[in-house]
């Protein structure tokens, strides 16, 4: 067994790593073309089908895990859809073709196109709802925060653990009117709060980089899909983060159960949102703090990517020319 994920780990470096940065760099480019349209849907869709196709080059035995919805309706990369030319490993993927619909739609800071790719059963197949989640950077001792205690109680610990005050934590929260209990808990404690209206995935991963974002905790409600993302980026760089399911009706316990989620009010812990040897791409589409989105300049399309993997702990920055505009225009 130990033997099997060795030699599944050592495939998946030898194909993949570099191979997911064009699947991000496609998605982004088609989404470019879209900015600022103010049609979220079709910006959306032009990511979804330009990641598709590209996904569809990989030698890979690839499912859909995470993606745009079920079969019936999301028409592509839907969860269960096969991709890739199912010659090589098998492989689960998490997608979010275009993260930040809203904020490509209105050419705001912070659109990505962001996916994750892991062994068989390494990334919790959450269904598309909502999850609590918790993060910090490296360097803190394990559980210095914990999603069942309160935020005041966390500011205080991360602040105990980083040797400031409370009043120099800023803590990262998305801008919803469901965070006002949240909101007012942190700023009891003296901390400073960064809102952001969308881009949740990013955000996570800003905690992991607190010396330039000046993040060092991200809290609140986010989608799942995007939790589970941002856990297997934040595993490279060795950051702490939890999350828990919000499965609010009968319903919503039932399709988890359908996913294979048996305990609806599980605490997950980063490495059980994404285990294994996960890889996750991100490219800009807009500009924003994590990567400059796409440009045009001389006839050339520039992009910028981060690549992490999370056995080696590499995180990659690619910037990338493509001259060949015409290729990204008419496959
Ligand atoms: C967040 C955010 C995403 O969804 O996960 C959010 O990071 C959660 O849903 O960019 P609500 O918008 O309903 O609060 C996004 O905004 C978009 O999917």
């Amino acid at each position: 067994m130990v033997d099997l994920i060795i030699k599944q780990q050592d495939i998946i470096e030898r194909i993949l790593t570099l191979e997911l940065v064009r699947v991000t760099e496609r998605a982004a480019v088609a989404a470019a073309g879209l900015r600022g349209r103010g049609d979220e849907k079709a910006a959306d869709q032009a990511a979804v089908d330009a990641m598709r196709r590209e996904l569809n080059r990989l030698p890979i035995d690839g499912t859909i895990v995470i993606g745009e919805g079920e079969r019936d309706e999301a028409p592509m990369l839907f969860i269960g859809e096969k991709v890739g030319t199912s010659t090589g490993p098998s492989v689960d993927i998490a997608v979010d073709p275009l993260e930040g619909t809203t904020l490509c739609a209105k050419d705001m800071p912070g659109s990505i196109a962001v996916m994750a790719v892991a062994p068989k059963g390494c990334l919790l197949n959450a269904p598309d709802v909502y999850m609590d989640k918790i993060a910090i950077g490296p360097g803190y001792p394990p559980g210095t925060v914990d999603l069942d205690n309160t935020p005041e109680e966390n500011i205080r610990a991360l602040a105990k653990a980083k040797g400031v005050t409370p009043g120099e934590i800023t803590v990262l929260v998305l801008d919803r009117p469901r965070h006002a209990g949240v909101i007012a808990a942190c700023r009891s404690t003296g901390a400073s709060l960064r809102m952001i209206t969308d881009g949740d995935v990013a955000g996570v991963i800003f905690t992991a980089q607190a010396d330039e974002t000046g993040v060092d905790m991200y809290i609140g409600t986010g989608g799942a899909p995007e939790g589970v993302l941002a856990a297997g980026a934040l595993r490279c760089v060795g950051g702490q983060m939890q999350g828990r399911l919000i499965l609010d009706t009968p319903e919503k316990v039932e399709r988890a159960r359908t996913m294979g989620v048996t305990d609806p009010k599980k605490k997950y812990d980063m490495t059980e949102l994404a285990s294994g040897d996960v890889i996750v791409s991100a490219t800009g589409v807009t500009d924003g703090p994590l990567l400059h989105g796409v440009k045009y300049r001389d006839g050339l399309i520039l992009t910028e990517t981060l690549i992490y993997r999370s056995s080696t702990g590499t995180v990659r920055r690619i910037q990338a020319e493509h001259r060949d505009m015409r290729k990204f225009r008419l496959d």
